[in-house]
């Protein structure tokens, strides 16, 4: 069923072509330094075709640089994958936007992993992630904050209920959120990251209110509070990820 690609095939061209078209590329000018973004998007159509080559279990971890991505890796792996992640001190280690053809899939027993760059950096910007990136590829998908939500996280978390991913948020650094900062990151999460995709609107009150009560109820399950230091939450990482992918 190769044909079905084809119409994917042509919108991805054409969205490259409309990039270029826009200035990212100066093509009268040349010979030009290559864009950071052309070579994000090129390792980003590579992670496309390795992930459909590949018959592991696939998780992408998200998040803005520094959130601890790689380090939540490195946690989930016990270092064992292959390669190992960059974890970062100051800024985001990860880079697709400079290399064609640098690592982009972390191996581990039969997962693989994807340690996305960090999104909202002048070579990784959001918007090029939310036009390529194959969030509907995944079995699971991880999105990490670590702090204030900006609205690239927003953005990205429309794009992934768009795409219906499942996705699931991480709050990392949690080590030392007392019960009152957890509820109030919970209440911030649900109604920005993870807000009712269709609202049906309905003439009843009261079934309009079981509704609400619902998805907060299963938003609570799409909320992992984590610390890579401590490893507090680790656990629920791992038994999300073998939940999403026990079939796959
Ligand atoms: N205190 C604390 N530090 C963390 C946590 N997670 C990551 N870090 C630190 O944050 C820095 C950035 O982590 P990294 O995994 O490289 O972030 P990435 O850019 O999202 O991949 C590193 O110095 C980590 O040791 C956490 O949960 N708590
Ligand atoms: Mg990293």
């Amino acid at each position: 069923m190769w044909w079905l690609l084809i119409p994917a095939a042509v919108l991805i061209g054409k969205k490259i072509y409309d990039a270029l078209d826009e200035g990212v590329v100066n093509s009268e000018a040349a010979p030009q330094p290559r864009s950071p973004h052309v070579t994000l998007i090129q390792n980003i159509l590579r992670l496309k075709i390795l992930l459909s080559a590949s018959n592991g279990k696939k998780v992408a971890i998200l998040g803005q640089p520094g959130a601890g991505k790689s380090t939540l890796i490195h946690n989930l792996t016990q270092g064992k994958s292959y390669p190992k992640p960059n974890i970062g001190v100051q800024t985001d280690a990860t880079d697709w936007s400079e290399w064609p053809y640098c690592d982009i899939m972390m191996r581990y027993e039969n997962y693989d992993f994807v340690d996305v760059p960090g999104y909202d950096t002048l070579n990784h910007p959001a918007s090029v992630f939310i036009d390529f990136f194959p969030f509907s590829e995944f079995d699971v998908i991880f999105l990490v904050i670590s702090g204030k939500i900006r609205g690239s996280d927003e953005n990205i978390a429309k794009c992934l209920q768009k795409s219906g991913a499942h996705f699931f948020i991480i709050r990392n650094f949690s080590e030392s959120l007392g019960n009152d900062e957890i509820k109030l990151i919970t209440k911030d999460i649900s109604e920005r990251l993870l807000p009712q995709l269709s609202q049906t609107p309905s003439p009843m009150l009261l079934q309009n209110r079981i509704q609400k009560m619902l998805h907060q109820r299963e938003n609570k399950h799409r909320i992992i509070f984590l610390s890579n230091r401590t490893r507090e939450g680790l656990e629920k990482v791992w038994g999300t990820i073998n939940l999403r992918t026990i079939n796959a």
